[in-house]
């Protein structure tokens, strides 16, 4: 018997059916962020990245054009199994030469190499309206500003992104899901801290209602803690954000788990929504005592997230997507590395005999849950993971890493 045979053999005792979680697995898209590869930088500006986030490190070989990022998305995608989705932001629109607009004139067209890029290999397309790193962001707002002018300007790019999103999907057949997130906020305390928000409110709506299709585009709002240099105040809080989401027709919530106290996990939020939303969506990141966006790990709270979105049978309604950016090491280990964690996060989910486990939990017998949970831990997992690599065509996870250094070498260093 094969080592897989074997570990297959260990599940299938547990009442585990690891052939069903491959399929199952290898059907499930998840959002690839394509700023990973340039520190956030986008192609539609030179100024430096705001918002209150932040890229750290100097790591050589960051993509500087559309092309060495549709190929260093290319190498990643081809070292890491599984459904991928494109994750676009609105400042990565590609202008012929000599041509610009600015985001509130954004039109379909811009986008069209993406596209092109998408349908060659046969993925949806995910859309982020920007709404940083742009000159017209007037003391750190935007769709909150008190300035008519400011706001109307970012209302124009947020249904501009509306517009965008439905082409996104009529052209790939896979619906778009459109996030909208204001680093929006206030470095000291504030004298009014309603005011922003009921013009953020107010702005929102005016973008949801842009004409669209709600089963092709997905709007989504994602909430947030702090930001550097506005760290007093946040307009687009976690309250507001799930409330805003809550009543405004069509917009579902996305929880980035960046975006919260060190201390609340996203994992226990997920059941917590999914009892009043049919879709929810997340941005996987790891915070590491703030919104740091390190690059994502097989760690606990990632496995919890992935845990919860597979017991709560809700693979179906809970949009994936990474969000983090790292230049202090390869970015395209860095993408991978964050990627197949994931992945693997939902693989090991897949693996789990939650049914047993929550039987256990109703009937009281809390001392053979926590028996069966640590024992779980040791099960051959990497046995099954290292297989599902194999039926994918991606390398395990001793191999990838030699196809980014040579990628690295002829590639990224000649930059
Ligand atoms: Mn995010």
């Amino acid at each position: 018997m094969s080592r897989f045979e074997e570990a297959k053999a260990s599940y299938t005792q547990l009442g585990v059916d690891v052939e069903a979680a491959m399929e199952q697995l290898a059907q499930l898209p998840v959002s690839l962020h394509c700023w990973q590869g340039d520190d956030v930088k986008g192609f539609d500006q030179d100024g430096p990245l705001t918002g209150g986030i932040q890229t750290t490190g100097n790591y050589p070989g960051a993509a500087r054009t559309p092309e060495e990022l549709m190929a260093d998305m290319d190498k990643v995608m081809s070292l890491c199994p599984g459904r991928k989705k494109l994750n676009l932001h609105a400042s990565y629109a590609i202008f012929a030469p000599g041509e610009h607009v600015d985001r509130d004139k954004l039109e379909p067209k811009h986008f069209a190499q993406w596209v092109s890029y998408a349908k060659e290999r046969g993925i949806g397309i995910d859309f982020n309206p920007t709404f940083f790193s742009h000159p017209n962001i007037k003391d750190n707002l935007t769709l909150s500003s008190p300035d008519e002018s400011v706001r109307s300007f970012w209302i124009a790019h947020g249904k501009a992104c509306v517009r965008i999103s439905e082409y996104f999907a009529r052209q790939t057949g896979i619906p778009c899901v459109m996030n909208i997130w204001i680093g929006d906020g206030l470095k000291d305390i504030p004298a009014d801290r309603l005011g922003p928000r009921q013009r953020y409110l107010q702005a929102l709506r005016a973008i949801a209602a842009e004409p669209h299709d709600p089963e092709l585009v997905k709007i989504c709002i994602e909430s947030k803690v702090f930001g550097i240099g506005m760290e007093s105040y946040t307009v687009g809080s976690g309250e507001f954000a799930l409330m805003a989401a809550a009543t405004t027709e069509g917009c579902i919530p996305l929880m980035d788990n960046g975006h919260y106290h060190p201390t609340e996990v996203v994992s226990d939020k997920i059941p917590a929504l999914l009892c009043f939303f049919d879709e929810i969506a997340l941005h996987i990141t790891r915070p590491v005592r703030w919104d740091s966006d390190h690059t994502v790990l097989l760690d606990d709270e990632t496995r919890e997230m992935a845990k919860e979105i597979v017991r709560c049978n809700a693979l179906d309604r809970v949009y994936m997507a990474l969000d983090y950016f790292d230049a202090s090491i390869n970015r395209v280990a860095s993408w991978v590395i964050g990627l197949r964690s994931w992945q693997k996060a939902l693989l090991s989910a897949l693996c789990t005999p939650h049914d047993r486990l929550k039987k256990l939990q109703d009937q009281g017998q809390f001392t053979k849950l926590i028996v069966l949970q640590e024992a779980l831990k040791t099960m051959p997992f990497g046995d099954i993971w290292q297989e599902y690599c194999r039926r994918q065509g991606v390398p395990c996870d001793f191999g990838w890493f030699a196809e980014v250094e040579k990628y690295e070498k002829e590639v990224l260093l000649a930059r």
